[in-house]
């Protein structure tokens, strides 16, 4: 048997593509600033002109989700990132906003099998949400730490297993029906 784990070096190869809600761009810039950072100090280039990573800026946080899964769906990034920042306020606005781009980020990663990272600051504040975005910390630079080993990991789960039950259907047992993979088996017919 073996272990797995994503590592952080041979970057050249990797593709990224990362979207970011304009809505709060204070504290979104920052967050990108700060994934930019990391990406860079590991070896890619993030050169909006280079060849490893794509930008693509939404109005806010809830269109994040649906251009993540078409990103995704392309299968031409080893991992999209997702930055935002939904800020509490004084407005239920931000229990709808967030709950929904949780579940539709996961949702792209999950029906997609390309990781999709949930880089969206939920904050009380704008003040908190800062001290998260570069004042205290940059947590964008965590979620790009997060897209290297995810990306990584994928490679190596790829080169080194065989193909997924939902491809291999022949190698099942007959008692295994394949309608059981149901939501688990990745999206294929979309990829063209
Ligand atoms: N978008 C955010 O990214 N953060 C927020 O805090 C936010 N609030 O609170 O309203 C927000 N709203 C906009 C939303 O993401 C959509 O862009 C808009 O509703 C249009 O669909």
């Amino acid at each position: 048997m073996a272990v797995f784990e994503g590592t952080f070096t041979q970057t050249e190869p990797l593709r990224f593509a990362v979207v970011i809600g304009r809505f709060n761009d204070l504290v979104t810039v920052k967050l990108l600033e700060g994934c930019q950072d990391c990406l860079k100090r590991h070896g890619v280039d993030t050169n909006p002109h280079g060849n490893q990573v794509d930008y693509v800026w939404v109005p806010g946080s809830f269109e994040v989700p649906v251009v993540a899964r078409q990103l995704a769906l392309t299968h031409r990034y080893d991992a999209v990132i997702c930055l935002g920042a939904v800020i509490r306020g004084q407005t239920p606005h931000f229990d709808y906003v967030s709950s929904e781009v949780a579940k539709g980020i996961a949702a792209a990663g999950f029906q997609t099998g390309v990781p999709v990272i949930f880089g969206i600051l939920t904050a009380d504040t704008m003040q908190q949400a800062l001290e998260r975005a570069g004042i205290k910390s940059n947590h964008g630079w965590d979620y790009a730490m997060n897209a290297l080993e995810m990306a990584s990991l994928m490679r190596q789960l790829r080169s080194n297993l065989s193909e997924p039950y939902s491809r291999n259907t022949q190698s099942l047992p007959a008692s295994f029906p394949s309608a059981s993979l149901g939501n688990f088996a990745p999206e294929s017919e979309e990829l063209g």
